[in-house]
């Protein structure tokens, strides 16, 4: 079974919308295995995104999501992080797909509600960063053999 990270970012908690994501990544099937509500310090946001370090909007993003806390999810399922990345919409808003968490609550890139992991490493890496040695939940869900084949 996959697991992946997701990330209600400032925004999303400052607008009250934890409920709403978290209960579209719920209704759409997959399993909460890790929930927790933090600051993520700049030093965690300079590892977790790495990968943008000197892009123009780098320094802006690490302000943003360190700027208040933010709701961190591993979310586990067949497939998850494709699902995952299918429910949150595309990363500008204004391209989003109506339907999706992007597409439907936000309109900018630079406050786009949440992150999701993009791939099977990425999501790995992520789930440790944010995890560590916590360990997650390994838990039969009475629902799972209706949304499982
Ligand atoms: P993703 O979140 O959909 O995976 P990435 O390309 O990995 O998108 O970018 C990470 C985050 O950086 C985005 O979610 C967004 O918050 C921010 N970001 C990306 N591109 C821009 C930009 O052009 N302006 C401002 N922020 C951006
Ligand atoms: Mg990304």
């Amino acid at each position: 079974m996959e697991r992946t990270l997701v990330i209600i970012k400032p925004d999303g908690v400052q607008r009250g919308l934890i409920g709403e994501i978290t209960h579209r990544l719920e209704r759409r099937g997959l399993k909460i295995v890790g929930m927790k509500l933090m600051t993520i310090s700049s030093e965690l946001a300079q590892k977790h995104y790495g990968v943008h370090q000197g892009k123009p909007f780098y320094e802006g993003l690490v302000q943003y999501i360190t700027s208040g806390p933010v709701v961190v999810l591993a979310l586990e399922g067949k497939k998850a992080i494709e699902t995952v990345r299918s429910t949150v919409g595309a990363t500008n808003p204004a391209q989003a797909a109506p339907g999706t968490i992007r597409g439907d609550l936000a309109v900018e890139i630079g406050r786009n509600l949440i992150h999701a992991s993009d791939a099977p490493e990425s999501a790995e890496n992520e789930v440790k960063l944010f995890f560590g040695n916590e360990t997650l939940e390994s838990w039969d869900r009475a629902s799972d053999k209706w949304i499982q084949e």
